[in-house]
C-alpha cells in the first residue's frame, strides 16, 4: 500500500486529535525506524521517551513473548508470580519502599492525587473536602479531566470543563512562590523535575532541594512526575538525583516497559500509599504478569547495558555540539542528558517546518510549543550517530 493510503485511512476513520508528521512507520530497531517504503530514519523522539532502551530491544522482546506464552492477565483478584519480583526489583534500584502499579502515566497521576488527598484527611488532619494540591504553570501531567483541569495550556483544557477543584497553580522554578502558596490544607506538591512538554524547561539549581525542605517543614507530600525525565533520560536513573533529593512519591511510566506495553507506577518513600485500603483503588490491567515481566527486563537492560551513563555522556556531547551551531535563528539550546530542547526565535517561522525538513533528511523529531525542537533519541545512541544527526540538523536550520 502507498503511504498516502495509510494516511487517508487514518484521516477518514480516526479522530483528529493529533497532527503527526506524514511518515508511516512499520519497523524499528535501536535508534532507527523504517517507513513502509523502506526509508530509514533516526528517531530523535523515542515515542516521547518511552523507548529509552531503543526500539524492539531483543531482550525485552524475548521477555514479552515468553511471558505472553505463559500467562498475561490474572487481574488483581488473584496473585501472580511476576508482581512481587517486579516490586522488589523496582524498589531496590529506586530505593523506594512501596509500589503501586498502573498502566498509563495519567493513571499514575490520578493515583497519587487520590492517595495524597486521603493521606491529608487521615494523617495530616486536613478537614474533609479541603485538601489542596499545588501544581506549576506550564505543567504537563496527562489528559484526564482532573489533570487537564489544572493545566495552564488553553488547548489542553478549553471546552472540557467543569473541572475537579482543589488545585492551586504557581510559577515553575520559583521556590518562594511555592512557600507562599502553602496553607495548612496543602497536602501535596506535584511537579516535573524538568518540564518536558513545557519546552524542556530546567528549573534553577537548588530549586528541588529548597522545595524538598519546604515540603518536609510543612508536612506537604513532594510528588515528582518523572514519567518523562525518569529511567535514564536525563543521565540519571531519576532526575531527582541531580539535586541529591528524594521525593515522597515518584511517578514513572513510559520507558518502564521500553515501549512494549503501557506500564506505569507510583513509587513511595513514605507512609502515603499506606492509606489506600482494599477496594479503594485499582485497575484491571495494572500489575499484570505480562506488564511485570516486560518492565523487569526493561529495567534490567537499562542498567546492565549502561544506558544511563551513556545518556549522560552522549547528552553532554549532543548539547555541546548543538550549542556550537552558529545560527542567528537559534535562541537557546538547553537540556540534561538526552532531553534537549532547541529554541528558535519567532522569526524563524516556527519549529514545525524544521521538523518536517529534518524528516526528509532522515531524522525524526517533534516540535514542542511553537518554537522549540525537542531532541530525545533512545539512550543507546553513539557519538557517531550524533555526528550523523548534527550533519543534518545544522544545514536544515540554516536553509
Ligand atoms: C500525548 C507531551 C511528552 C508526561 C508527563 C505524565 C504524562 C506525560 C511528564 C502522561 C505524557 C506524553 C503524552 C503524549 C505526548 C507526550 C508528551 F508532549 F505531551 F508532553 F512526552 F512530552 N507526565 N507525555 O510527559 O502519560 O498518560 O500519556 O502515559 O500525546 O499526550 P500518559
Amino acid at each position: 500500500m502507498d503511504p498516502r493510503e495509510y494516511i487517508e485511512l487514518e484521516e477518514l476513520y480516526g479522530a483528529h486529535n493529533y497532527k503527526p508528521l506524514d511518515v508511516v512507520l512499520n519497523r524499528g530497531q535501536g535508534i532507527w525506524v523504517w517507513d513502509v517504503q523502506g526509508n530509514k530514519y533516526m528517531d530523535c523522539l523515542s515515542a516521547y521517551s518511552a523507548v529509552n532502551q531503543g526500539h524492539c530491544h531483543p531482550k525485552i522482546m524475548a521477555a514479552m513473548t515468553e511471558q505472553a506464552k505463559q500467562l498475561t492477565l490474572t487481574s488483581r483478584a488473584f496473585r501472580n508470580d511476576q508482581l512481587g519480583l517486579f516490586y522488589k526489583e523496582l524498589c531496590d534500584i529506586t530505593h523506594s519502599h512501596k509500589v503501586l502499579p498502573m498502566n498509563s502515566g495519567a493513571e499514575s497521576v490520578e493515583t497519587v492525587i487520590k492517595a495524597v488527598r486521603k493521606w491529608g484527611y487521615k494523617v495530616k488532619g486536613v478537614p474533609e473536602e479541603k485538601a489542596e494540591i499545588i501544581v506549576c504553570q506550564n505543567n504537563f501531567h496527562g489528559r484526564t479531566i482532573t489533570i487537564v483541569g489544572f493545566s495552564t495550556d488553553p488547548t489542553a483544557r478549553e471546552g472540557f470543563g467543569p473541572f475537579t477543584p482543589g488545585f492551586k497553580v504557581i510559577p515553575f522554578g520559583d521556590a518562594k512562590a511555592f512557600e507562599e502558596a502553602i496553607t495548612p490544607n496543602t497536602v501535596g506538591f506535584l511537579v516535573e523535575p524538568i518540564q518536558g512538554e513545557g519546552g524542556v524547561i530546567i528549573p534553577p539549581d537548588g530549586y528541588l532541594r529548597t522545595v524538598r525542605e519546604l515540603c518536609r517543614r510543612n508536612k506537604v507530600v513532594l510528588i515528582l512526575d518523572e514519567i518523562q525525565t525518569g529511567l535514564g533520560r536525563t543521565g540519571k536513573l531519576l532526575a531527582e538525583e541531580h539535586e541529591g533529593i528524594e521525593a515522597d512519591l515518584t511517578l514513572i511510566g513510559k520507558a518502564l516497559s521500553g515501549g512494549f506495553y503501557p506500564v506505569s507506577a507510583v513509587l513511595s518513600n513514605s507512609e502515603v500509599l499506606g492509606v489506600l485500603r482494599p477496594g479503594e483503588h485499582g485497575s484491571t490491567f495494572g500489575g499484570n504478569p505480562l506488564a511485570c515481566a516486560v518492565a523487569r527486563t526493561a529495567l534490567k537492560v537499562l542498567i546492565e547495558e549502561n544506558m544511563i551513563e551513556n545518556a549522560a555522556l552522549m547528552g553532554e556531547y549532543f548539547l555541546h555540539e548543538l550549542k556550537r551551531i552558529n545560527n542567528p535563528k537559534i535562541k537557546e539550546v538547553r537540556g540534561k542528558g538526552l532531553l534537549i530542547g532547541l529554541e528558535l526565535f519567532p522569526d524563524a517561522g516556527g519549529a514545525r517546518r524544521y521538523c518536517e525538513k529534518l524528516m526528509t533528511k532522515g531524522l525524526l523529531c517533534k516540535e514542542t510549543h511553537e518554537h522549540i525542537i525537542r531532541f530525545a533519541p533512545p539512550l543507546v545512541i553513539t557519538k557517531q550517530d550524533i555526528d550523523w544527526a548534527l550533519e543534518r540538523i545544522a544545514p536544515v536550520l540554516s536553509e
